[in-house]
């Protein structure tokens, strides 16, 4: 905790630009460099050809959000304030109670400039707290120690103010990303998201028609997982798979003034980028802001396991919090690359696909090759019917529904206790990869 607060804090490309005027709570500064092209967070087009310089703008407070089985849960958490478009004067209090879960995915592309601005919108449910939150790229090689966002080693972003990170992504790969501070509660309470690098063999036109060479009518692949040189990671959909999972007792204690259990973390909802199953399947982006919307709890119940609910009082701000599904729509004859990577601050992870073989062609934004993973190194890539995960981890998958029938698949993970929704069971970490003819 910090008694003062900084300034808005502006660096380029490690030119420092210190912004004389003491930012407040009620005013917001994004920095985006001359030519900067202001994206959404998770829009498709950031990864768009080479030598681009975009502009992103995420803010950083609390909300809340619901379990699979209607329980809600108070979180802290991202979002994305260049799509929700809330003027700069007023962005600060526009934002509050805006938490989602996951954060919005970024993804990059090899070769682009990204300038990421992370503005500290408070925690509205705890005033009595001020806690900094940073933005921290879990795997980027090199990444020098000011824009890591571990907060030891630099600094975290105090409420009220925004600080501009800086990226130049050149290792393609699967990452992930995730608030740093005080990071074994932050990142239980959901400050969690994915963060993927396209990479530049996306605008080889001719590695893209090889998808065309399958025959049977096929696409172009619609991009690779890295450069692998011969087309072997090429995809026609591909998924971020978050792996995390909430204890109940943990976020009710943030959000009723009590200490948080490190000690006793135990999530008991497991959960598939944000939701657990059949949730996962639930195509409802859930996209509105649930801005200005009364808290409607109270503590004076403690949650109890049979009866997470009694300490609502009306209808909880859930709108906009869980915009992701993980279901998976692939055609038969197709790939579908799964990016999965797991956030989970208690367990392994073991993730089965039950009839469609998975390939694993990279492991923690690795290509899996011999060589030190240069594209001409031996193929090491593998058929597995699971992988297993612990936190920090990503994996690449590639789902071959060649030869596959149409129809409903199971993705789940294989301990049992992952499977349930709290007390409600055949739920948590599962979702479907359904198959069209
Ligand atoms: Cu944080």
């Amino acid at each position: 905790m910090r008694r003062f607060r900084l300034g808005t804090t502006l660096l380029s490309a490690g030119l420092f630009l210190v912004c004389g005027a003491a930012t407040t709570l009620a005013a917001a500064q994004r920095y985006c460099p001359p030519g900067g092209i202001l994206s959404t967070a998770d829009n498709a087009s950031m990864s768009i050809g080479s030598g681009a310089v975009y502009c992103l703008h995420l803010g950083a407070g609390d909300g809340f959000t619901q379990m699979a089985d209607g329980s809600p849960a108070y979180i802290f958490g991202f979002q994305d304030e260049v799509a929700k478009g809330f003027p700069l004067d007023t962005l600060v209090p526009d934002s509050t109670l805006g938490a989602q879960f996951p954060a919005p995915t970024l993804r990059l592309k090899e070769g682009n400039t990204y300038f990421i601005n992370l503005t500290n919108v408070g925690l509205q449910n705890r005033p009595d707290l001020f806690d900094p939150h940073t933005i921290h790229f879990h795997g980027f090689p090199n990444q020098i120690t000011l824009y890591d966002g571990e907060p030891m080693g630099s600094f975290g972003t105090n409420m009220g103010a925004t600080f501009t990170y800086f990226y130049q992504p050149h290792d393609p790969g699967t990452y992930m990303f995730h608030c740093h501070q005080e990071a074994a509660e932050h990142m239980q309470m959901g400050m969690l998201g994915a963060a993927f690098i396209d990479p530049i063999q996306n605008d080889n036109a001719a590695m893209l028609a090889l998808g065309s060479a399958r025959g049977g009518g096929a696409p172009a692949y619609q991009g690779f997982a890295y450069n692998d040189n011969d087309a072997t990671t090429g995809y026609d959909v591909q998924m971020p798979l978050q792996l995390a999972a909430f204890d109940p007792y943990f976020h009710w204690n943030d959000m009723c003034y009590q200490p948080p259990r490190f000690a006793f973390m135990d999530d008991l909802y497991p959960m598939f980028n944000g939701r657990g199953y059949p949730d996962t399947v639930n195509t409802d982006d859930n996209t509105a802001h649930n801005i200005n919307v009364g808290l409607g709890h109270t503590c004076d119940v403690p949650i109890s396991p049979t009866e997470g609910k009694t300490f609502w009082d009306g209808e909880p701000p859930y709108q906009g919090s869980r915009p992701m599904n993980s279901l998976v729509t692939v055609a038969a004859n197709r790939k579908a690359l799964l990016r999965i990577y797991s956030l989970s601050t208690t367990s392994f992870h073991t993730i089965e696909s039950l009839g469609i073989p998975m390939r694993v062609v990279g492991r923690d934004a690795r290509i899996f090759r011999g060589g030190g993973g240069v594209p001409s190194g031996l193929p090491r890539e593998y058929l597995a019917n699971s992988v297993t995960l612990g936190g920090g981890e990503s994996i690449d998958v590639i789902l071959d529904t060649t030869g596959i029938q149409p129809g409903t698949y199971f993705m789940f993970a294989r301990e049992l206790d992952h499977l349930n929704n709290n007390q409600e069971g055949r739920g948590g970490m599962m979702t479907e990869i359904r198959v069209t003819p």
